[in-house]
């Protein structure tokens, strides 16, 4: 059967990677990327657009109606830096938001609907290391307790309705293609633009923050992996841990060091975002991604650090 994919916030970290892949493999035409803002040449020109507002009843209804979507995946979000400057707008946007998503889903006979989760659904009380799927969460950001609220109505939706909906719990994610936009896991994929273009990276997180990350192609693939999978294999319908590697500040200088012998990393103490990453877990279990619908990932962090070197590099 030909899909139909709609892509909601298309020109983030995430969809600016996730379009051009989900085109690549469906095809240019039936992958609708759809944002607030003017996307990328790429994305413009590789297939349909449409500016939407997922807050927007009447504008997301008239998209349902123009291309009845097979598919969904919902990107548009606050993360965690960005929601706690603006904590009303981002739980209006990331709770809101998921909840018009599910009843066009539901109301359009829609197949599949995708949608983010983090470990920010995790708190200070949840275990640190090897964070498993099912533990105390206390999440002490609004984008935390947005995510946690929204994997509540997607397991909701698929129990009630039937509604096919599937969601990943993402680490801090770095790529080369496209920028981070308002997390306290941007760090990782600055230092690479600092330390190319001046050798010297001012870092907002403490040398020893450790946390989960992962390179954004091993991210699209988990994205798509599990929307690929069959509805059987899918038995967590809150969201699944998924996770690759974890470091901190001090061990990617390490590494990004064997590159560029000059680097050097400072550190600034006062900066919000160190409260939110100290209280996030510093490895990630993924154990039921990996028995349930086959996760594996591709990249660790030598290899992450290479590939972002020599691509930024270009
Ligand atoms: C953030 O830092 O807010 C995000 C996330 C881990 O969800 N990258």
């Amino acid at each position: 059967m030909k899909e139909t994919i709609i892509v909601i916030g298309s020109n983030g970290q995430i969809g600016t990677e996730l379009v051009n892949e989900l085109r690549s493999i469906y095809g240019g035409d039936n992958v609708i990327a759809t944002d607030i803002k003017e996307p990328s040449y790429e994305v413009l020109h590789g297939g349909p657009f449409e500016f939407s507002d997922v807050l927007d009843k009447a504008g997301l209804q008239a998209i349902f109606e123009k291309y009845k979507p097979t598919q969904i995946y919902l990107l548009a979000a606050l993360l965690s830096a960005v929601g706690e400057q603006k904590p009303k707008m981002a739980w209006e946007l990331n709770m809101n938001g998921l909840l018009n998503i599910l009843d066009f889903a539901r109301t359009y006979g829609v197949k599949k609907v995708y949608w983010p989760s983090s470990i920010a659904v995790f708190g200070p009380n949840s275990p640190k290391q090897q964070t498993p799927q099912y533990c105390t969460m206390d999440p002490n950001t609004v984008y935390g307790f947005s995510k946690l609220a929204g994997e509540r109505w997607c397991e909701y939706y698929f129990l009630k309705y039937g509604l096919d909906v599937r969601s990943l719990r993402y680490p801090g994610l770095i790529g080369w293609k496209s920028a981070p936009g308002g997390g306290t896991t941007d760090y990782a994929v600055h230092i690479f633009h600092e330390a190319l273009k001046s050798n010297s990276y001012e870092c907002f997180l403490s040398e020893n923050t450790e946390l989960p990350m992962m390179h954004m192609s091993d991210a699209i693939k988990a994205t798509i992996g599990i929307m690929d999978a069959d509805a059987s294999l899918v038995k967590i319908r809150s969201s699944y841990n998924v996770a690759a590697m974890s470091f901190t500040p001090k061990s990617l200088t390490e590494e990004i060091v064997k590159h560029l012998p000059d680097f050097k990393i400072s550190y600034v103490d006062t900066d919000p975002r160190q409260a939110i990453a100290d209280s996030w877990p510093k490895s990630i279990d993924d154990s039921y991604s990996r028995k349930d619908w086959g996760w594996n990932n591709q990249f660790d962090l030598p290899g992450l650090v290479t590939d972002m070197i020599t691509n930024l590099k270009k």
